[in-house]
């Protein structure tokens, strides 16, 4: 007999806001310019997302709790301006933001009340929200922080957020490969 034989595999998922095609289009090629300036190994563009809740290796058993409390989510869509790039020295990684928006701080506080409330909860380390797109890894650790924020980071689209996503990543020799495994509709 198998030693899994049975028993659904376990998959390490998140839950993220998924940006549309023109945002992620601008994105890349921001991404593109920075990693020319400041190095670093770019994201690649169908991979741009904003994690809301990273729920790390979940046996499979355990995706109809996660399902369930995406459904319970209560929050109203909003609009989001990605217009300020940053640097987090600790792992070397190049992110675009954007200015505190509550709707994106609510959405994130009644997820991590979800999943608790469908037996879920987050570990303690992944409850603290910082939004952030990765645009860049890997880039060189002496990399000034103010010259990061002082690059261009205008004129892409605003994002409007009516849903999120769970997602799945895999490994690949490409980077991380992501599969959206449901969406959830935000509605007031
Ligand atoms: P990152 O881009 O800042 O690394 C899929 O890996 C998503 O989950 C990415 O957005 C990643 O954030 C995030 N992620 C990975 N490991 C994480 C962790 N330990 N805590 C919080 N988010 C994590």
């Amino acid at each position: 007999m198998l030693e899994n034989d049975g028993a659904a595999a376990t998959q390490r998922l998140f839950f993220a806001l998924w940006p549309s095609a023109e945002l992620s289009a601008g994105l890349a090629d921001i991404a593109a310019a920075a990693a020319r300036r400041f190095g670093g190994q770019v994201s690649r563009r169908e991979s741009l997302h904003l994690t809301l809740a990273f729920l790390g290796d979940v046996p499979g058993e355990a995706i109809p709790a996660l399902l369930a409390a995406g459904r319970q989510v209560v929050a109203a869509p909003f609009h989001l301006q990605i217009d300020r790039l940053g640097f987090w020295r600790h792992n070397r990684l190049l992110w675009a933001g954007c200015a505190p928006v509550p709707g994106l701080q609510a959405l994130a506080g009644e997820l991590v009340a979800a999943l608790a409330a469908a037996g879920q909860p987050l570990p303690e380390r992944q409850r603290t929200f910082a939004p952030h797109l990765t645009l860049a890894r890997k880039l060189p650790a002496a990399t000034s922080i103010a010259e990061v924020g002082d690059f261009p980071c205008t004129s892409l689209p605003e994002w409007s957020c009516s849903r999120f996503v769970l997602v799945a990543s895999r490994p690949s020799a490409a980077g991380s490969i992501y599969s959206p495994l449901a969406e959830f509709p935000l509605s007031a």
